[in-house]
């Protein structure tokens, strides 16, 4: 017994963190995991993996790739064969999904610094062509319009801690009247801090971080990060639970919530 995991970058936390938690929980059903990672160049080689994973006899495949609802339902239409279950489109999407409330977690994350006292907001988004990144820049602009405030700049990283460094340099050198900055993710928190520290601006004195995912590092960042918890553990294993459920029907698209953790990196 063998389920597929298409998987985007696995040097990314997340990705990782779940590639991990759906083979532990595949095991514990009795199955192996096949890991098919892509990067780049993403609708033919997700169509390729899937062949691939098709001619080693894998009927079902859990697809953790940021998807637009048309690409995914496309993907879907094309592979009637085997049953895809998504973990990177939007929660409305008609294909079968476990995925996170995309606007829970980032809404309460940007109530969290205005109760604090904040007016003056960088946002550090993830890369343009993810679901989820522009999901969670949606919702933080909508809470932050609904109390008339515009951000002081918008900046797009690639979830690495490298971009988010020098996504850091850039506001400081370019509008450096923000006191809070929110982070589409941990990873890109982490280069912020780095370069936050390294022109001895006091965090969270001078300004206050948030990110996005509490993957396992995070709370040993220096300081521990404030951030929007999204269980990619539970994640996993209601993927699994649903894919291998003997009535699909039953076991119908599951939203999961996120919700923010407190801890140092913010005040
Ligand atoms: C999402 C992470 O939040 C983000 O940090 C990045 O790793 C991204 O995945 C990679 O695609 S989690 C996803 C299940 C929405």
């Amino acid at each position: 017994f063998t389920i597929g995991l298409v998987t985007t970058s696995l040097a990314l936390h997340a990705p990782s963190q779940i590639a991990a938690s759906v083979k532990k929980y595949a095991h514990q059903a009795g199955y192996q995991v096949l890991i098919s990672m892509i990067d780049e160049d993403v609708n033919q080689s997700i169509q390729d993996s899937i062949n691939e994973l098709k001619s080693q006899r894998v009927e079902k495949v859990i697809i953790n790739i940021p998807l637009e609802s048309a690409e995914a339902e496309r993907i879907y239409e094309n592979n009637r064969d085997v049953l895809c279950l998504f973990l990177d489109v939007d929660p409305t999407s008609p294909v079968f999904n476990v995925c996170f409330n995309p606007a829970d977690g980032s809404r309460a994350s940007v109530e969290y610094l205005l109760n604090l006292g904040h007016r003056e907001f960088a946002l550090l988004a993830g890369p343009v062509d993810s679901v989820s990144s522009r999901l969670r820049l949606q919702s933080w602009q909508e809470t932050l319009a609904e109390k008339g405030i515009a951000p002081v700049t918008v900046i797009h990283g690639d979830w690495s801690a490298k971009s988010g460094y020098y996504s850091a340099l850039q506001m400081l050198r370019e509008t450096p009247q923000f006191t809070a900055i929110l982070v589409g993710n941990d990873q890109m928190a982490l280069g912020v801090i780095s370069a936050l520290h390294q022109h001895n601006v006091a965090i969270p004195q001078q300004v206050s971080i948030v990110g996005y995912d509490d993957t396992y590092d995070s709370a040993f960042f220096h300081p521990a990060l404030t951030t929007v918890s999204l269980d990619l553990d539970l994640q996993s294993k209601e993927a699994v639970e649903h894919l291998l459920a003997e009535d699909n029907d039953a076991m119908p698209s599951k939203v999961l919530p996120a919700r923010l953790v407190v801890r140092n990196s913010a005040s």
